[in-house]
């Protein structure tokens, strides 16, 4: 719960969420406002124009389409993640609507972010089934939208990987808060939920093992490296954002499971700041680094074991010597 100074004398005073009244010690009245999410979800009716019809919307009861349910309870959790580990309200911090569609195109095998809104395809049913069965999916889909409203790191070479790696661990954060893990008993894996049994994989992406998530006659070998020596120079993939990003999710995890405990708590602050602060949009890994240093400094001192722990986490993946 968050005290806010209500501005008198200015209406229409609007709050969503809940408000609590209470009289203090000195006989005050005390209002205090809880955020919630606004939730509304599309179905584009395997069609590809967007939005689609809604079909959910905030408050609402659960409808008979369960791929509905997961995709309205998915953006919940990561809104929870959001307010809970860094007092963000939504996507923008000011409670900006979540908006998603459910079942766009047909045999679609992605989820994206297009910059308003999260897209879930149902996957072919051959090699994926569908993307909103995955928390840690729809929590990496939408922390491109919080990135979009703050360092909007560019979508291209290490950047870009910046962009896809903080995507990720928001997304395994949302995962692990929802699910109460704590570092060590955390899967670091994004997107488990979504390869049909067909597939020689566990996941999209394995964030303490880049380079491990699958090995498979249609997908091929996950091209992943977690270390900057293995870093791969390519035009394709944006300049490889979806896979250089393996170097800085093992940064993190690293971090993550050394402190110990929820990751959302020191690691998941400390990446929060970073992203939050003075980043350029066109940060390096260095760069990054440097600002995840800077921002344990600030937040828990200059000699605190948050900040050896982030060099040594930067140290383990190349990126510090
Ligand atoms: N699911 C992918 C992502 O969010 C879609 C894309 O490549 N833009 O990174
Ligand atoms: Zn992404």
């Amino acid at each position: 719960a968050a005290r806010k100074t209500l501005a008198v004398g200015r209406p229409p005073f609007r709050h969503r969420g809940q408000i609590d009244l209470s009289v203090d010690d000195t006989g005050s009245l005390v209002i205090e406002l809880t955020d919630a999410p606004n939730r509304t979800i599309f179905d584009a009716q395997n069609a590809r124009s967007l939005p689609g019809l809604i079909v959910r919307e905030e408050g609402e009861e659960p409808t008979a389409d369960e791929t509905v349910n997961a995709a309205y309870d998915g953006l919940g959790a990561t809104y929870d993640l959001l307010l809970a580990a860094f007092e963000r309200n939504s996507l923008d911090g000011a409670g900006a609507a979540l908006h998603a569609t459910v079942h766009y195109g047909e045999d679609y095998d992605n989820a994206f972010w297009d910059g308003e809104r999260m897209v879930f395809g149902d996957g072919d049913g051959e090699v994926f089934s569908g993307f909103a069965n995955s928390v840690s999916v729809i929590g990496h889909e939408l922390a491109h939208g919080v990135i979009q409203h703050t360092a909007n790191l560019v979508y291209r070479n290490q950047s870009g990987a910046l962009n896809e790696s903080i995507s990720d661990v928001f997304g395994a954060l949302t995962e692990q808060y929802l699910a109460e893990q704590t570092a060590d008993a955390a899967s670091w894996l994004i997107g488990s939920e979504i390869f049909t049994d067909a597939v020689q994989g566990v996941a999209l992406r394995n964030m303490l093992e880049p380079g491990t998530a699958y090995h498979d006659d249609v997908l091929g070998t996950d091209p992943q490296p977690g270390h900057m020596r293995d870093f791969v120079t390519m035009t394709e993939d944006n300049g490889g954002v979806h896979v250089n990003s393996g170097i800085p999710n093992r940064a993190f995890a690293l971090l993550a499971l050394d402190l110990g405990g929820f990751a959302w708590e020191r690691a998941g602050v400390i990446w929060y700041h970073a992203l939050t602060g003075t980043l350029s949009a066109t940060a390096t890994f260095t760069e990054f680094a440097d600002a995840t240093v800077s921002a344990a400094q600030a937040e828990y001192g200059n000699a605190s074991e948050e900040v050896r722990a982030v060099e040594r986490a930067w140290r383990a993946v190349g990126v510090y010597d």
